[in-house]
């Protein structure tokens, strides 16, 4: 694949749900290799460090079922600031950290293609959909609800305003398993592409994925890919909070990032939900560095550039 100017940034967000640990994520992932494995694939890579959240202070409200609020909108507006600021300068890793990360990543990549007049599209990789809302949340853990912000759904009060809204049509899940009540029947009615674990088992990773690549290239889109530890299956990336079993196996894992690799398409990443707290001799780490490895050009054999089709 052709150079890339890449920029790590460390998120080590550790506010969307109780469990924590997430905070040391973009440290495992330095130790594991991550800015050396790219450099050795011919990137310019450049590391800027961990950032913090934004201070935001709210109105006590004692009896709040959401979890460290003030905090989740704090990295909200550090995050979408950030992506705004660097994306135009290379491709953007933001090395979480938990998922409500992308409350702020995925909001500031809308805003940066916006500017471009580009549509962006998503593509989640998750055993979860992610679509909860403040409201709709039982656990109250907003790491469960970025899908839903950056699509524009209601219920953020107190969280930046969604000026660049991702439409549902661009948004294409793969690797879902656990989808709550109120996460399904606000999907029901929408143009979502959602690939769960029984599809692939039918027909394989390939192809859903390459009718979504499709549509990208054709719309002239730039590509967020969100990807979730927990998309993957726990025997091989038990480094998670949330182990949802029958989740993608390694080569699954692999295939999906050697064919964004393929298409050219993937302008930001996040690597997220990693927990080293819970890791096993580092492998989950590791793994998570091979998969972006994999989506920045390595390969098991250089052959010609094939088209994702
Ligand atoms: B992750 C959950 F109830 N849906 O809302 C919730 F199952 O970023 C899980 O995908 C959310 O790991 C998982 O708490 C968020 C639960
Ligand atoms: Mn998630
Ligand atoms: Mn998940
Ligand atoms: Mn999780």
């Amino acid at each position: 694949m052709t150079q890339q100017n890449i920029i790590l940034i460390g998120a080590p967000v550790d506010c969307g749900k109780r469990r924590r640990g997430c905070l040391m994520g973009p440290d495992a992932y330095r130790t594991a290799g991550l800015a050396e494995a790219l450099t050795n694939l011919g990137h310019d890579v450049t590391d800027v460090g961990n950032l913090s959240a934004t201070p935001v202070e709210l109105p006590a409200s004692p009896d709040a079922k959401v979890h460290a609020l003030a905090e989740n909108i704090g990295w909200t507006r550090t995050l979408s600031n950030a992506a705004l600021e660097l994306a135009p300068a290379g491709l953007p890793i933001f090395l979480g950290g938990d998922h409500a990360l992308a409350l702020g990543t995925v909001s500031g990549m809308a805003q940066h293609a916006a500017a471009a007049d580009r549509p962006l599209f998503v593509l989640w990789l998750d055993a979860h959909s992610d679509f909860h809302t403040p409201v709709s949340s039982d656990s109250g853990n907003l790491h469960g609800t970025p899908v839903a912000y950056v699509t524009g759904r209601d219920g953020f009060d107190g969280f930046p305003e969604i000026t660049s809204k991702v439409p549902t049509e661009n948004v294409c899940m793969i690797g879902l398993r656990s989808v709550d009540s109120a996460e399904k029947a606000a999907l029901e009615d929408l143009d979502m592409t959602l690939v769960d674990m029984r599809m692939i088992d039918e027909v394989g990773i390939r192809s859903p994925l390459a009718a979504f690549l499709e549509r990208v290239e054709a719309a002239n889109g730039m590509l967020h890919v969100s990807l979730d530890v927990d998309f993957l299956d726990p025997s091989v990336a038990p480094a998670v909070g949330t182990t949802v079993p029958g989740g993608a196996t390694v080569r699954e894992g692999h295939l999906v990032m050697e064919m964004l690799c393929d298409s050219g398409l993937v302008t930001s990443l996040d690597l997220v939900e990693l927990n080293p707290f819970l890791d096993d001799r580092g492998r989950t780490a590791s793994l998570m560095v091979d998969l972006t490895a994999s989506l920045l050009g390595r390969r098991i054999f250089d052959r010609p550039t094939r088209s994702f089709a």
